[in-house]
């Protein structure tokens, strides 16, 4: 579907490892026909990158960040301390502690300082684009109605019955 531009919403991980998770936000966001950006930036490996996407993303257009990260993924919430914008962080399923260092990583901000936490992994990516779609939607009545068609279907696609 031909998305609404210019992109309201960027996805930044932290590693280019992230991306088979965090591809699952862009992929609803191209069922949904919203536009994004997606780029890598790292709290540890790229601090300068980091603190010029957070200062800049308002800048930038952008309405929404989702961010992942995995491990000590202090991503979202270095995000979050640099820019007004809702910052949605997906912990990443890491291979030592299955994603909860990730989870326990983002979840625990200060007061003052919000990241909307999803779930571990590829559902909390999924839900972090369906998310981001809601906030647009608000102002975007596009973007509304392809979000209530998308969740028809998914209600829809619920059989009355297990089947054997
Ligand atoms: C985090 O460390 C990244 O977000 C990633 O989830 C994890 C591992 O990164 P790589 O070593 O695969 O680059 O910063």
């Amino acid at each position: 579907m031909a998305a609404d531009t210019p992109a309201r919403v960027a996805i930044v991980m932290g590693s280019q490892s992230d991306w088979p998770t965090m591809r699952c936000a862009a992929d609803v966001l191209d069922e949904l026909g919203v536009a994004y950006d997606a780029r890598i930036v790292s709290a540890h490996r790229t601090p300068d990158r980091l603190h010029s996407f957070g200062k800049g993303a308002a800048d930038e257009g952008f309405h929404v960040v989702i961010a992942g990260a995995g491990g000590a993924a202090h991503l979202p919430g270095m995000i979050a301390a640099l820019t007004h914008l809702p910052v949605l962080g997906v912990p990443v399923q890491s291979k030592a502690l299955s994603g909860l260092d990730s989870l326990m990583s983002i979840v625990q901000m200060p007061a003052g300082v919000p990241t909307g936490t999803l779930a571990i992994g590829e559902a909390g990516a999924t839900n972090a684009g369906i998310l981001a779609a809601s906030i647009l939607a608000l102002s975007n009545e596009n973007i509304a109605e392809r979000l209530k068609a998308y969740r028809a279907a998914r209600s829809e696609a619920v059989a009355e019955r297990p089947a054997d």
